[in-house]
């Protein structure tokens, strides 16, 4: 591949590298970037030999330098000084060890025989994003010649933004090159563009950008070349540095000379300035006739196959077995009845029971089952949507993509509605640390807001907020505001001709105190006259057309939320929204995302499988339990989604998954179930290539639904219709309070133990996970030791779910509802779940060395028996209470309805027992 004039230059640098330099001075390359963005894999590629260890969870442990040697040779710096020596075999496997050894490796240093490391010494890094292992700070890299800077596919995300932000305090914008690795199988080049943009922001100058993929041997080669060149440069630098040292030291050498006695000694020294003279001579004639090659290398790599178009067009529509009715249906057939009854002309005189069942028909209108997607950007999101609707309507791209939130509702035909906020508010600034950062996107939005004469005509109002007052203002001293907000965050003062400042200069963040003692808006508040509603027609191809370019629109600012109407038979069961990625370095996103979260039935935590739980996602998990309901049935309300499942080997996803749920287990601490982890390609559900995966993972996510919408909640309200009508139109004689009373104890006592009954159920999933004593320890103490160290001499406890926890998860329902039930069940003591017993099986268990299996058998036994005897003590207590309360009067006495009106009540009581069986039978 390389053509002549490259393959001269190298072989020039060569040769200056072998007169001018030794094997010790070659530049320093490190390779650093998020974790799995192919640094080892690029590595071992350069090297020829796989020898960094690679795997799909975090890996490298620590900086590994490879340097050039005649013998292999591995060095293991450990943190209390340790160093081992290692054989070649030894060295990736003690790498990958991690996390085991994680935090006790301080570097390793290898000496390997190649070629290329004659030329520069290499090393790669741990991931800055790893949830294991330190966090990233540039003190902890090696002092670096030139940094490689590897990004994912999607781009830079705010944790790149936050670690290059650190590492440009160290090393000028020239000494990093920034490459994308498309090695996800679908590049449109997106987010190419996008991270030039984002990176040269960050970076306040121009960046070098480059992009490879991992995965394919010409563009690695094509890398090779990039970087032999950056390395050629490095030498170059070097060799004139030393040149020019030589050449300074020639007139004293000379001078030297001279003062010489001896003709010998002034021979000598003589001899030495004609030799360093014609060192630097011929140096310098090499360096000045070398072909120029760097533009022609970067040209190279740019040559790129075109950007993949994003696939659709194959309408699929994913069946999922023993299909369910639709909750809709089930919910408009409650409404029908509960409007009949109330509309019943027999009934009319009863408006008490028209209104109570009118409001219930109200409550059970507005009831909503929202599944939220969220995850970090360029998850997948939105191609999962796409996939369930059989086509791509929603944008999705490489780069950050989705910007407003997008609920997905049934119905046909297909129309999308955007709806304009009245009421824009537009920061200036946000908060990073000490400093403050200029919100230049939203401002340079709202300056095209003022630019924009038919925009212009809907504002009604402008305001500025600024040290806490609210103040109106006209739209010209707005625009002085943002000529005032961009000067103070320039980063040159220089005045701009018409005094208008482009937003493409170069802004830096300022000290707080000084943007708060300045009299700077903190945000601008835009009033439109009133909500603007956009409908475009998604059978059209203008439609569609029109809705994948609204986010490139000053308009995007405003969209308060969009709504897609689209017949798929999903969305019978739910309203699904999207909505944007919570990493993306556009903050405005992430606030977006965290309002919407509170208003969720059940949530979809999406994963990339290339790059499961990073740091940001482990942020984005603790936002969405914070968000959640601290409800016991939390667990199955969470689903987990592993995508991008095609780019991974069958070994790759098991490592993933174990990796998962181990850590998946800490960080939720036991509210998340390893049960409802699945592992899609929603690109492939969407081109009609799903592994089954796709079509299981709905299966499951509409049994949740159906569970908690219908026969959880409209359970619920077609009881409460029947014990209206019950009520109805009769004082309630002692008697019947008791019986309601009785009816009400029971139905709570036999809830309680299904509740019972579920956890249960979720323990024992825990159980059977069980391997080692260890594990069986953690239970019994809620601590987990975790060897480590080289010879697994130091250990670290780690918090996991215990048996405290579990009695805990019985107990407290069980207690609230004694405590409810307290004066019925006076002088009966509350039957705890017996922790004791557990602890003391456990204790045996160990004692005895047992097997798994008999752990297994034993602790569900126990929790079996558990299980029974306190099923056994609720329903008796609710017998007992029963018998004490005096007997329902079989067939109440009806005070003022006459029998025909009572017929009329019980046959729709009657309907309503039917509906509600209908629902029990699935
Ligand atoms: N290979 C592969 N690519 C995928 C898969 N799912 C999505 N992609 C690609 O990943 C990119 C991002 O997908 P999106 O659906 O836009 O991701 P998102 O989570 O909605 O992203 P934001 O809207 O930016 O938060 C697109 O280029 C998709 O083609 C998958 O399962 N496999
Ligand atoms: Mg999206």
């Amino acid at each position: 591949m390389q053509n002549q004039n490259i393959a001269e230059y190298f072989s020039r640098v060569d040769e200056l590298r072998a007169s001018y330099l030794s094997p010790e001075e070659a530049p320093t390359i490190v390779f650093m970037g998020p974790y799995n963005t192919g640094k080892s894999t690029l590595v071992n590629n350069l090297l020829e030999k796989t020898i960094a260890p690679v795997d799909i969870i975090p890996t490298t442990p620590a900086p590994v330098r490879f340097s050039y040697g005649k013998r292999f040779l591995a060095r293991v710096y450990f943190a209390d000084r340790q160093v081992n020596t290692l054989a070649e075999g030894e060295l990736t496997a003690l790498l990958a060890q991690k996390p085991l050894y994680g935090r006790e490796i301080q570097k390793v240093e290898v000496r390997l025989t190649h070629n290329l490391l004659q030329k520069m010494q290499i090393v790669d890094t741990p991931g800055i994003d790893a949830l294991t292992g330190p966090a990233f700070s540039p003190e902890r890299l090696p002092v670096a010649n030139h940094i490689i800077y590897l990004l994912h596919q999607r781009g830079p995300g705010e944790a790149d933004r936050q670690a290059i932000q650190k590492l440009i305090k160290k090393y000028a914008p020239g000494q990093i090159s920034f490459v994308i690795n498309c090695n996800l199988g679908h590049y449109d080049g997106s987010s190419f563009r996008e991270a030039g943009r984002v990176l040269r922001q960050i970076c306040g100058g121009e960046i070098t950008l480059q992009r490879t993929n991992t995965l394919d041997p010409e563009a690695v080669d094509k890398f090779r070349l990039f970087i032999e060149e950056r390395a050629a440069a490095l030498a170059l630098q070097h060799i004139t540095g030393k040149l020019s040292g030589l050449d300074r030291r020639i007139p004293d050498i000379v001078a030297a000379s001279q003062r010489e006695a001896g003709d010998a000694d002034f021979l000598v020294r003589f001899w030495q300035a004609r030799e360093h003279a014609r060192q630097v001579i011929r140096g310098v004639d090499l360096i000045k006739t070398l072909p120029p090659v760097a533009q022609q290398i970067g040209a190279l790599l740019k040559q790129s196959p075109e950007p993949a178009i994003y696939p659709g067009g194959i309408p699929v529509v994913y069946q999922t077995v023993g299909s369910m009715p639709d909750p809709a249906v089930i919910k408009e057939k409650i409404r029908t009845l509960l409007a009949q009854v109330a509309a019943e002309p027999a009934l009319k005189p009863y408006q008490d029971i028209t209104r109570q069942l009118k409001t219930l028909s109200g409550e059970l209108a507005g009831e909503k089952y929202l599944v939220t997607a969220a995850g970090s950007f360029s998850s997948g999101k939105s191609t999962f949507f796409n996939a369930i609707m059989g086509e791509p309507l929603l944008p999705a791209e490489s780069r950050p993509t989705t910007f407003a939130v997008t609920r997905l509702i049934h119905g046909a035909p297909r129309r999308v509605t955007i709806t304009f906020a009245q009421q824009a508010t537009i920061p200036t600034h946000y908060r990073e640390g000490q400093h403050a950062v200029i919100c230049r996107h939203e401002l340079a939005t709202l300056e095209r807001w003022l630019g924009d004469g038919e925009l212009q005509k809907q504002i009604h109002s402008l305001e500025k907020s600024a040290n806490g007052k609210l103040l109106k203002i006209t739209a010209a001293e707005l625009l002085r505001e943002l000529e005032a907000l961009k000067k103070s965050f320039a980063r040159v003062k220089r005045d701009f001709s018409g005094g208008k400042r482009p937003w493409k200069t170069l802004f830096k963040k300022i000290p707080w105190n000084k943007f708060t003692d300045s009299q700077l808006a903190d945000y601008f508040v835009v009033r439109f006259k009133k909500t603007d509603i956009l409908e475009l027609d998604l059978e059209s191809e203008a439609g569609r057309k029109a809705l994948a370019q609204i986010s490139g629109t000053h308009l995007a600012l405003r969209v308060e939320n969009i709504t897609i109407q689209h017949p798929a038979d999903l969305l019978r069961t739910a309203t699904f929204v999207d909505t944007p990625g919570l990493d993306s370095v556009y903050h405005r996103h992430r606030e977006i995302t965290a309002r919407y979260l509170p208003d969720s039935d059940c949530f979809l935590l999406f994963l990339n499988g290339k790059h499961i739980l990073t740091r940001p996602d482990t942020g984005i998990l603790r936002m969405i339990f914070q968000a959640a309901p601290q409800t016991p049935d939390f667990s199955r309300k969470l689903f987990v989604i592993i995508n991008f499942a095609d780019t991974l080997t069958p070994r790759q996803r098991e490592r993933a998954h174990n990796y998962l749920r181990e850590n998946l287990a800490k960080l939720s601490e036991g509210r998340a179930d390893p049960a409802r982890i699945h592992f899609i390609s929603a690109l492939e559900a969407l081109t009609g290539r799903d592994q089954n995966n796709f079509s299981r993972l709905l299966q499951h996510l509409k049994d949740q639904i159906w569970q908690s919408r219908c026969a959880g909640n409209y359970r619920l309200f077609i009881r409460r219709a029947a014990e209206i009508l019950h009520a109805a139109g009769r004082e309630e004689s002692p008697q019947e309070k008791d019986a309601q009373k009785k009816s009400q104890m029971q139905r709570e006592a036999e809830e309680l133990l299904a509740q019972i009954k579920a956890e249960l159920a979720d323990w024992r999933k825990k159980i059977a996970t069980f391997s080692s004593p260890e594990d069986l320890r953690g239970f019994r103490d809620g601590k987990r030791l975790i060897k480590k160290g080289f010879l697994r001499l130091s250990r670290q406890a780690e918090t996991v779910p215990s048996c405290r926890d579990l009695a805990r998860s019985i107990n407290a329902p069980l207690s609230r509802f004694y405590h409810r039930w307290g004066v019925a069940a006076a002088g009966q003591a509350v039957p705890e779940f017996g922790m004791h017993e557990l602890v003391s099986a456990i204790d045996r268990l160990l004692k005895n060395k047992s097997s798994p299996r008999e752990t297994r058998d034993t602790l569900c036994a126990l929790l079996t028996g558990e299980e029974l005897r306190i099923a056994g003590t609720v329903r008796s207590l609710a017998r007992q209470t029963a018998s004490r309360l005096k007997q329902p009067v079989a067939t109440p006495e009806p005070k003022i309805l006459s029998p025909a009106v009572l017929a009329v009540i019980n046959r729709y009581i009657a309907e309503l027992r039917a509906l509600e069986e209908t629902i029990t039978e699935h």
